[in-house]
C-alpha cells in the first residue's frame, strides 16, 4: 500500500471562486498544520473529522492567502486517509503557491486520478465505481452524467455481485463434490446449477447487447451533416452548437474542411460533423472537401441530410437521397421561413424520418431531439440500472459470457463436473477483473492514467 502524502489542486486550472488544494496520506494533517494559522489559533491535529478552520497559510512569516481547511480523519474520507482540503482563492499562481508549499513540506505531487485510485485500493469503491467518478467529470450530457452516477452508486457492481454470488456459490459445491465425492455432501442440484448459469447469461447478454447505447450515451453519436451547397448545413451547425462555429455565407462551396463539434440536445449528445456542400465541382480543393463529405456518410452512426426548400428538388439532392440507402438518415427540410417549392412526398417516400424546420430562425430542435431518441435509444430502457460503460468492462463481461456457454455446453454433451467446474471458475476470474477485485497492477494502472490530477 503507498503510505507517502500525496497533494495536488484538485480544482481547475485558471481564475475562479476558489481553488482546492487536497492532501492525502497519514502525514497530511501534519504537513497542513506547518503552513496554516487559524484565527482561534486550533491547531488542524487537534480538530476532529468532517471540521472546517479558517484562517491564514504562511510562507514562513510571509500570508500567502486566506484559506478555509477541511479536516478529513482516516478512514472517514474519499481516499480513506487522512486528508485536508484547503480552499484557497482560485487563482493560479495562489493555488501553485499553497501547492509548492504543501510539497516543500513534505508531500509528493498526486499522479493522475491518484486520490481515487487510493479510493480504490483502500476498498471505498470497486473498480467500476472508481471509472464512474472519471465519467461524471467528463460527462457532456443529461443523461451521460446520469448513468455515470447510477455506476458510482454501484448499479453494475450490483448486477455483477448478484451472478458472481451465485456462480461462487455453485463452483465451492462442485468443487467440495469432486474433491470428496464419498463425504456427506449433498448431490449437486442440476436444476439449481443449470438455473444459475442461464441466469448469469441473460445479465450477462443483455449488457453486452446494451453497450453500444452506453457508448452513445457516454461519447455521443457520430454525426454528419451533408447536402448540396448552400442548403444550410453550416447554418444547422451552429444553431446545434449553439454559437458561430461555421462560417455561414450565401455564396455556394463556403465549407471546404470537415467542422467538428460535440453538441447535446436534450438528453442526446452528438459527436457532429459539418462537411462541403456535395456537388460536381473542378475547383481542386472543394472537390477534396466533396470526396471527404461522402466518405464521412459511410462511417457515421447518423447522417443529417438537408435539403433547401424553396428550391426543387434537382438532379444533385437525389443523388444524395440515393448515397443515404443504408445509412441512419433524417432528412432535414430546411428553410421553411421561405415560400416551399421542395417535393415533400419524394423525400418522405425515400427517407424514412423527415424534419421540417427552420435553422435560420431556430425552429425544430425539438423534433430532432425526439426523432433522434426515438432512432437510438430504445423507449423504455433505464440505462441507469447498470451498463458496461467502457472497453475494459464491455471486454471482461464478454469473456465471462464465454465461459458461461462454455459450461452450459459441457453439461450438454455430459462432460464431467470438473470441467463445468473449470469453465465455471473461469468466469467468476473474468467478473472478479471487471469489478476490479483481482486486477493486475498494469490494469489498475492503466484505469487512472486517465483521470486528471486532483481527482
Ligand atoms: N431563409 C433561410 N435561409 C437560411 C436558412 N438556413 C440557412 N440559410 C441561408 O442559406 C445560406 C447558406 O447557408 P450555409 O449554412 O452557409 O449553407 P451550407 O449548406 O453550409 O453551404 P456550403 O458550406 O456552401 O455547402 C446563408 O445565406 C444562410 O443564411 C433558413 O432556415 N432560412
Ligand atoms: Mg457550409
Amino acid at each position: 500500500m503507498e503510505t507517502e502524502t500525496i497533494a495536488a489542486i484538485a480544482t481547475a486550472r485558471g481564475q475562479g471562486g476558489i481553488g482546492v488544494i487536497r492532501i492525502s496520506g497519514e502525514d497530511s494533517i501534519e504537513i497542513a498544520d506547518k503552513i496554516f494559522v487559524s484565527y482561534l489559533n486550533k491547531k488542524l491535529k487537534d480538530t476532529p473529522g468532517y471540521t472546517a478552520r479558517y484562517g491564514r497559510i504562511f510562507d514562513k512569516n510571509e500570508c500567502i492567502d486566506e484559506v478555509v481547511a477541511l479536516v478529513f480523519r482516516a478512514p472517514h474520507s474519499y481516499t480513506g486517509e487522512n486528508v485536508v482540503e484547503i480552499s484557497c482563492h482560485g487563482g493560479v499562481f495562489v493555488t501553485e503557491q499553497v501547492l509548492k508549499l504543501v510539497i516543500d513540506n513534505g508531500a509528493i505531487p498526486a499522479g493522475p486520478g491518484e486520490f481515487t485510485k487510493r479510493a480504490f485500493l483502500n476498498g471505498k469503491m470497486d473498480l467500476t465505481q472508481a471509472e464512474a467518478v472519471m465519467d461524471i467529470i467528463g460527462a457532456k450530457g443529461k443523461e451521460a452524467a446520469r448513468v455515470a452516477i447510477s455506476l458510482r452508486d454501484g448499479a453494475l457492481s450490483q448486477k455483477i455481485n448478484k451472478i458472481k454470488k451465485e456462480l461462487i456459490a455453485q463452483a465451492a459445491h462442485l468443487a467440495a463434490f469432486a474433491d470428496y465425492p464419498e463425504d456427506d455432501i449433498p448431490q449437486v442440484e442440476m436444476d439449481e446449477l443449470i438455473n444459475t448459469l442461464n441466469l448469469s447469461e441473460k445479465i450477462l447478454t443483455e449488457l453486452i447487447c446494451e453497450y453500444g447505447n452506453g457508448k452513445i450515451i457516454r461519447d455521443g453519436i457520430d454525426t454528419v451533416i451533408v447536402g448540396k451547397p448552400n442548403v444550410g448545413k453550416s447554418t444547422l451547425m451552429n444553431f446545434l452548437s449553439g454559437f458561430e462555429r461555421c462560417i455561414v455565407t450565401d455564396i455556394p462551396g463556403t465549407t471546404r474542411d470537415i467542422i467538428e463539434e460535440t453538441v447535446s440536445i436534450g438528453n442526446v449528445i452528438l459527436k457532429i460533423s459539418d462537411t462541403a456542400g456535395i456537388r460536381e465541382t473542378s475547383d481542386p480543393v472543394e472537390s477534396i472537401g466533396v470526396e471527404m463529405a461522402k466518405n464521412k456518410i459511410s462511417g457515421a452512426q447518423l447522417v443529417l441530410a438537408v435539403f433547401d426548400a424553396s428550391k426543387n428538388l434537382d438532379q444533385e439532392d437525389i443523388s444524395i437521397i440515393e448515397n443515404l440507402k443504408d445509412t441512419n438518415a433524417i432528412a432535414i427540410v430546411n428553410k421553411m421561413d421561405l415560400e416551399t417549392k421542395i417535393d415533400c412526398k419524394y423525400i418522405e417516400e425515400n427517407i424514412k424520418k423527415v424534419i421540417y424546420c427552420s435553422a435560420i430562425s431556430r425552429k425544430g430542435l425539438n423534433e430532432l431531439e425526439k426523432t433522434i431518441s426515438e432512432m437510438f435509444y430504445t423507449s423504455g430502457s433505464d440505462f441507469t440500472d447498470g451498463i458496461l460503460y467502457n472497453s475494459r468492462q464491455y471486454a471482461a463481461a464478454k469473456m465471462a459470457l464465454e465461459c458461461i456457454v462454455e459450461a452450459k455446453n459441457a453439461i450438454d454433451i455430459g462432460m464431467t463436473l470438473d470441467a463445468v467446474d473449470v469453465s465455471i471458475e473461469s468466469a467468476i476470474e473474468e467478473l472478479l477483473k471487471l469489478t476490479g477485485e483481482r486486477v493486475t497492477e498494469k490494469v489498475t494502472n492503466e484505469v487512472f492514467s486517465h483521470f486528471c490530477v486532483g481527482k
